[in-house]
């Protein structure tokens, strides 16, 4: 048992005595649930916007009794750093990519083959459907609970200071940055780029000291990130879709009340349907932006990349990894992709 300080006691003390002496109210009773939240994102993204907007209607919700304190902008440490909190339970709630809880389970990251969604439509039917739920179950094996309603990150599309990238060929060597994912690693070898896997906490250092010249991101995080001050050119390749899944600790999540469970359940997940909105419309808007900024943009044609992928045996290599019944959910929702 840790002693009580002075410090601590004589810091309640005058506390106590300057409300009472002020005739203030008295401070707040402490939660009953104080529950922590880490993401890797700056907190100007929808996403931070939206989970601020969810904790708040918790606490009203709750009366007081529920409390979700929000760590963004990898505060707590990169993605790999979160995502073994959220196991141990250091954390309650933590946002990986599609493509980072695929460290931990491998089939997460079906939504991010490259060029299999075309648009928000095929991606929201098989998020919120049959291939959803089947993550959903291979994340719930591994004792953490992810909510129904995977948040938008987007269509990712590659900045770079060497040069535009028109073509597969222009991706021939290009050191190019990607999450910590064996799936994004794999398709940019694929691609004869030689990417390098590394947290997001690390992207605008790396490029500004270029260690890496390129990476891949969708437009709002390259605006909100400030990618722009340290790339030149936009290809707009839309090469994956890639989604968070809201995580919470198996253990922690189950050990709350019922009524609670409900209220935060709700909360988040319809938060999250106003985030794909927010991301969807920034996508809309935010080009204009980053072009003043100094970005200038090229729109490249899918095909050689597909080809490419294609002959080097990526699509035929992940439908193994993935498996035929996780591959044929995707398949179901995109159209026969190799
Ligand atoms: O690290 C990234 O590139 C990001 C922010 O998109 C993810 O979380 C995968």
């Amino acid at each position: 048992m840790q002693p009580i300080t002075r410090r601590i006691m004589l810091g309640s003390m005058m506390a106590a005595s300057a409300a009472s002496i002020a005739g203030l109210p008295r401070p707040a009773r402490a939660a009953e649930f104080s529950l922590k939240y880490a993401n890797n994102l700056p907190v100007t993204h929808p996403l931070n916007l939206r989970a601020k907007e969810a904790a708040d209607r918790v606490a009203a919700e709750t009366g007081g009794r529920v409390e979700i304190r929000i760590f963004p902008n990898n505060q707590l440490g990169g993605d790999t750093d979160m995502l073994a909190q959220v196991r141990s339970g250091g954390i309650t709630f933590f946002t990986p990519s599609a493509l980072v809880i695929a460290t931990l389970v491998p089939v997460a990251a079906i939504n991010a083959v490259g060029f299999a969604f075309s648009d928000y439509g095929q991606v929201w039917a098989a998020m919120d459907g049959k291939l959803g739920e089947h993550v959903r179950a291979a994340i719930a094996q591994t004792g953490l609970h992810a909510f129904e309603r995977m948040w938008d990150n987007g269509f990712r599309q590659m900045t770079s200071s060497a040069g535009p990238i028109n073509s597969a060929q222009d991706m021939d060597g290009l050191k190019i940055r990607v999450p910590v994912s064996p799936l994004s690693i794999a398709m940019f070898k694929g691609l004869s780029a030689s990417p390098v896997s590394l947290q997001f906490s690390e992207v605008y250092s790396s490029l500004q000291t270029r260690i890496v010249d390129a990476q891949e991101n969708p437009l709002p995080i390259i605006q909100v990130a400030k990618l722009y001050e340290v790339q030149k050119y936009c290809s707009l390749s839309n090469h994956v879709w890639d989604g968070f899944w809201f995580i919470a600790n198996g253990r922690a999540w189950d050990a709350l009340p019922a009524d609670v469970q409900s209220v935060v359940a709700t909360a988040i997940n319809e938060a999250g349907m106003r985030q794909r909105e927010d991301v969807k419309a920034l996508n809309e808007t935010v080009q204009a932006d980053l072009q003043s900024k100094g970005l200038a943009f090229n729109h490249p044609a899918p095909d050689s990349f597909r080809e490419k992928l294609r002959q080097s045996g990526f699509y035929g290599e992940w439908k193994e990894r993935f498996g035929d019944e996780a591959w044929g959910l995707l398949e179901g929702a995109v159209g026969k992709l190799a």
